[in-house]
């Protein structure tokens, strides 16, 4: 039986808009917060309270559906067959714990490894990211436009200052260029509303060296349906079932970057 993507988009929607409200009414209560693999990657009560929210949803309606969820409930996944929903409940715990703003719930949904139905819920601003796959992609129901390219030098880059000082992942003195050329950067600490942004226009490329699944797979769906390129750091296909360098951008300014400065 062939599934209806789009009811599996209006039933994340709902989803992700009543785990949104749950959110929003918790910021009066007290977080219990722990850290996970070191003191800076946190992981709240609410964060797995809104994982199990939506996998039960998931089960329920489709329980012969793969989940890879952040926080863990779901099983261990080690391949793509089948449906595979990845979702983040919350992409910006550490903002979420101390701004309760800029963090979002991710949903993407994949059929055989490829990209069906992508969610991105800023919940603060209440602000619905969605896509079916080549059926556009929409913010609050208004539809996205496509994607027009940009020079560098009128392009706004968004990046975390940890891959511009020294880190495990990268030389420094690759991206520092592109920060020095282009107009402006911003972070937001949310890797699911950056690549949101990018897909609605607001940043025109955003570079990362390392997310989980779960937080670019629904961001890779929007972008794309914008006309935009979602690549490693390197262009190369982002595998889905492991970390990963992310770069999204629009697509000239994406190849010139990866030519110019990355393997230039
Ligand atoms: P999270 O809040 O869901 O953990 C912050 O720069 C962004 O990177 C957030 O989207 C955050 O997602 C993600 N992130 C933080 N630490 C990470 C890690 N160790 N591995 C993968 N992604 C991480
Ligand atoms: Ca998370």
């Amino acid at each position: 039986m062939s599934l209806n993507w789009q009811k599996i988009c209006e039933q994340a929607i709902t989803w992700a808009t009543e785990a949104g409200e749950v959110i929003r009414e918790s910021f009066e209560d007290q977080l219990t917060i722990e850290t996970k693999s070191n003191a800076d990657d946190l992981v709240t009560n609410m964060d797995r309270e809104i994982e199990g929210f939506l996998i039960n949803k998931i089960n329920e309606n489709y329980p012969d559906h793969k989940i890879l969820g952040e926080e863990g409930i779901g099983e261990k996944i080690d391949s793509l067959k089948g449906t595979v929903w990845l979702i983040d409940p919350i992409d910006g715990t550490m903002n979420f714990v101390h701004q309760q703003t800029n963090f979002a719930i991710s949903i993407g949904v994949y059929n055989e490894g490829i990209g069906m139905v992508g969610i991105i819920y800023n919940v603060v601003y209440d602000e619905m990211f969605y896509a079916i796959k080549g059926e556009g992609a929409y913010l609050n129901g208004r539809e996205l436009p496509k994607l027009s390219d940009v020079m560098i030098e009128e392009s706004i880059v968004a990046v975390n200052a940890t891959w511009i000082t020294e880190n495990r992942r990268i030389d420094p003195s690759v991206l520092a260029p592109i920060v020095k050329k282009c107009r402006g950067t911003r972070s937001y600490g949310s890797a699911a509303i950056e690549l949101a942004f990018v897909a609605a226009g607001r940043l025109d490329a955003y570079i990362t060296m390392r997310l989980s699944p779960w937080d670019f797979a629904a961001g890779k769906i929007l972008i794309e349906e914008v006309g935009g390129m979602v690549t490693t750091l390197n262009g190369e296909p982002l595998r889905l079932l492991e970390q990963n360098s992310v770069f999204a951008a629009k697509t000239g300014l994406h190849e010139r970057i990866i030519s110019d400065y990355i393997k230039g």
